[in-house]
C-alpha cells in the first residue's frame, strides 16, 4: 500500500496504519482472515502473544494439551470448511503438536499453527525451550514459516491461510520469536498474496474432460469411487448430479463418506479393507472406473495389480502428485472436482443423444448385478438378547440421529463400524482421522466441529482404548459446556489390536487388555457433568435418548461383546475381492 493509499484505509479502518506490538498485528491479522475461535496453549514465549488476546474479541479455547488443540482445530475445519488454527508454545509446546499436524496432512485438512519462538537472539543457543520447529514440522506441514521481522508478519499470515486453503488443502505452520510479538510498529494491511512459485490447477484440460465424458458414455459397467475430495471441495452437489446423470453405483471412501448422501438410491457404500462385497466386487469387476479426489490408499486398493483390473481409470484430483502415483489412469485430469464435474456434466449431456439409449440394456444388467451383490452379502448387524453387540450401538446411533448428526471417531475396531452403519445424508457431518489413523482424536475433533457447529447434535464415538487418551478434555468440554455425546464403545481391549492377533497370531493376545476403567458416572461427575454405563441391550435406546435430550456434555460407557471382529475384512495386501466374513470355521476331521 502506498502512503496516501494507507491514509485512505485508516479513515475507514482504525487499526490501519496504527502502531502496535506484533502479538497485535497477529491477532488483526487473524481477525481479517475471518478466525472467531483457535485452539491453544499458553507457555513463556507467547505470553505476549495471550497479553495481546486479553483485550481481543477472538475466542481462544483452552486445551489440556497442544495435540488436542491441533486435532480440534481439524475437528472445526473439517465441521465447516474454514481454516482451523491452533497454537503452541516454543518447545514441547511445538513438538506437541506434531501428530495433529501429521494427520491433517495427511487428511488435507486447512490449518494454520502458530508457535511461538525463543528471541531471535538465542535461536541455536540451545535456550531453554528452543527446539527446532521449523526443521522439525518441515516434513509434516504443506509449507512452514519461521518469521524473522515484525515488518513481514502481516504477509506471512496471510499467505498461511492462503496455502492452507487453496489447491490440495494442508496445515501450514508459523513460527514466531518472542521478540517479534514485542516489536511495535504501524500496522500495514496485505491485500494481495503474490506467490510465484505456487500453482494451484483448478480447471482441468478441456480435450481430456471431454474424453473422459465419452469413456462414461462407452463403458458397461461404470463405477464411481468418491474420495475426501469431494467432501473437502464442497463439491458434493457437483458429484450427485454426475451420479444422477451417469446412473452410475458410487462408493465414498472413509474420508469420502457423506460426499454422495448415504441415502442416494445409488450410494453402494464404503469401499475396502472393511468396506462392503458390493462395493469391492464393484470396483473389482468394472470396466470403468471414475476416482474422483481420491488417492487409491492401500486401505482401499488391497494388492494394487488386482484392484479395478477390467477397468480403465479416470482420475480427477488437484493434486499432480496423486494422479498416477498408484494407478496409471487412461485419463488424467488435474483440477477441483468442484469446477471439473460440471465441465464434465455438461459434456456428458452433449453427447448422450448419441449414447444414452444404446446402453440401457448393459447398464440394467449392471445395475442387477450390483443388486444382487448387495443383498447377497449386507453389512452383518447382529444383536443379542443378552450382550449389545456394537453394530446394535451403530445401528441404534444411526436410527436415532436420522443421518444428520455430527459424528466424530477415534480409531480401531468402533471406527469401522460406525463408518459402516452410521448414515451420513450431508458431508462434513463424518469426522474421523483416516490417513494417519490416530487414537486420541475423536473427542478433541468433537469439541472444535461443537464449537463450530452449535446447532449441531455431536457424537464423540470412542474405544475404551482411544478415549482414555482424550480423558484430560473433559476439563475443556465442561469448562465451555459444550454439549458433546461421548459414547464409549467399550470392550475391554485394544479391539482392532486384539483382532488382529486373533485373526493372524494364533489368538495371542499380548497388550491389548484394557483391564481397568473408570466408573464413567463418577468421571463424569468429577468434571461437572452427567454419565452412565450400560451393558444390556434393551437399556441401550433409553441410555442414547437420555443422553441426546440431556442438554450438557455426557458420557456413555457402553459394555459390548469383548470379542467381537468387524467384518468383511480384507486380510492386508490381499485383493479385495478375497474378502472374509466371517471367523475361520473349524475344519471338519474324518
Ligand atoms: C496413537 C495411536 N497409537 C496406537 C495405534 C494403533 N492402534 C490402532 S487401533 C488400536 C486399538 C484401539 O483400541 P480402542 O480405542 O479400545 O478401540 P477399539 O478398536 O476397541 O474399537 C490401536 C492400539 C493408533 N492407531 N494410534
Amino acid at each position: 500500500m502506498q502512503s496516501t493509499d494507507v491514509l485512505a484505509a485508516a479513515a475507514k479502518n482504525p487499526a490501519i496504519g496504527k502502531l502496535m506490538s506484533g502479538a497485535e498485528m497477529l491477532l488483526e491479522c487473524l481477525s481479517r482472515e475471518g478466525v472467531d475461535c483457535f485452539f491453544g496453549y499458553p507457555g513463556g514465549v507467547t505470553i505476549p502473544f495471550y497479553d495481546a488476546l486479553y483485550d481481543h474479541h477472538i475466542r481462544h479455547i483452552l486445551v489440556r494439551h497442544e495435540e488436542n488443540a491441533c486435532f480440534a482445530a481439524e475437528g472445526y475445519s473439517r465441521a465447516t470448511g474454514k481454516v482451523g488454527v491452533c497454537c503452541a508454545t516454543s518447545g514441547p509446546g511445538a513438538t506437541n503438536l506434531i501428530t495433529g499436524l501429521v494427520d491433517a496432512m495427511m487428511d488435507s485438512i486447512p490449518l494454520v499453527a502458530i508457535t511461538g519462538q525463543v528471541h531471535s537472539k538465542l535461536i541455536g543457543s540451545d535456550a531453554f525451550q528452543e527446539a527446532d520447529t521449523f526443521g522439525i514440522t518441515r516434513p509434516c506441514t504443506k509449507h512452514n514459516f519461521m518469521v524473522k521481522t515484525l515488518a513481514e508478519l502481516p504477509k506471512i499470515v496471510h499467505e498461511a491461510f492462503y496455502i492452507a486453503a487453496s489447491g490440495r488443502p494442508g496445515p501450514v505452520l508459523v513460527d514466531i520469536p518472542k521478540d517479534v510479538f514485542q516489536a511495535r510498529g504501524h500496522y500495514i494491511p496485505v491485500d494481495t498474496i503474490h506467490l510465484p512459485g505456487y500453482k494451484v490447477f483448478t480447471e482441468g484440460h478441456t480435450g481430456q474432460i471431454r474424453r473422459a465424458a465419452q469413456l462414461m458414455w462407452e463403458a458397461e459397467r461404470p463405477f464411481i469411487y468418491a474420495g475426501g475430495g469431494i467432501v473437502l471441495g464442497n463439491a458434493s452437489a457437483e458429484l450427485t448430479e454426475l451420479v444422477e446423470l451417469l446412473d452410475a453405483p458410487t462408493v465414498c471412501t472413509l474420508m469420502g463418506l457423506g460426499g454422495l448422501s448415504s441415502s442416494h438410491a445409488n450410494f453402494v457404500s464404503m469401499p475396502g479393507m472393511h468396506g462392503s462385497y458390493a462395493a469391492n466386487m464393484g470396483m473389482t469387476e468394472c470396466d470403468l472406473l471414475i476416482a474422483l479426489g481420491t488417492r487409491f490408499d492401500d486401505r482401499v486398493t488391497g494388492h494394487l495389480p488386482s484392484f479395478a483390473r477390467h477397468a480403465r481409470v479416470i482420475h480427477v484430483d488437484i493434486d499432480p502428485a496423486e494422479v498416477g502415483k498408484n494407478r496409471q489412469p487412461d485419463i488424467p485430469i488435474v483440477g477441483d472436482v468442484k469446477r471439473v464435474l460440471p465441465r464434465i456434466c455438461k459434456a456428458l449431456q452433449e453427447l448422450a443423444p448419441e449414447f444414452a439409449a444404446k446402453k440401457t440394456e448393459q447398464r440394467k444388467k449392471w445395475w442387477t448385478q450390483i443388486r444382487a451383490w448387495k443383498e447377497e452379502r449386507p453389512y452383518d448387524k447382529p444383536h443379542s438378547d443378552t450382550e449389545i453387540k456394537p453394530q446394535h450401538l451403530m445401528d441404534e446411533i444411526d436410527r436415532l440421529s436420522g443421518g444428520q448428526a455430527i459424528v466424530t471417531s477415534d480409531v480401531g475396531q468402533h471406527q469401522m463400524w460406525a463408518a459402516q452403519l452410521i448414515r451420513f445424508n450431508e458431508p462434513r457431518l463424518w469426522i474421523n482421522s483416516g490417513g494417519l489413523g490416530a487414537m486420541g482424536f475423536g473427542v478433541p475433533s468433537a469439541m472444535g466441529a461443537q464449537m463450530a457447529r452449535p446447532d449441531k447434535l455431536v457424537f464423540a464415538i470412542c474405544g475404551d482404548g482411544g478415549f482414555q487418551m482424550s480423558i484430560p478434555e473433559l476439563a475443556t468440554i465442561a469448562s465451555h459446556a459444550l454439549p458433546i455425546k461421548i459414547i464409549v464403545m467399550n470392550n475391554g481391549y485394544l479391539g482392532m489390536v486384539r483382532q488382529w492377533q486373533t485373526l493372524f497370531y494364533n489368538n495371542r493376545l499380548s497388550a491389548v487388555e484394557l483391564d481397568c476403567f473408570p466408573d464413567a458416572e463418577k468421571l463424569a461427575s468429577a468434571y461437572g457433568f452427567k454419565g452412565k454405563t450400560i451393558d444390556k441391550p434393551w437399556q441401550l435406546t433409553d441410555a442414547l435418548k437420555e443422553a441426546i435430550n440431556d442438554p450438557g456434555p455426557y458420557l456413555l460407557n457402553v459394555k459390548v461383546s469383548p470379542e467381537e471382529n468387524v467384518y468383511p475384512m480384507v486380510p492386508a495386501g490381499g485383493p479385495i475381492s478375497e474378502m472374509v466374513f466371517g471367523p475361520p470355521q473349524p475344519v471338519a476331521v474324518a
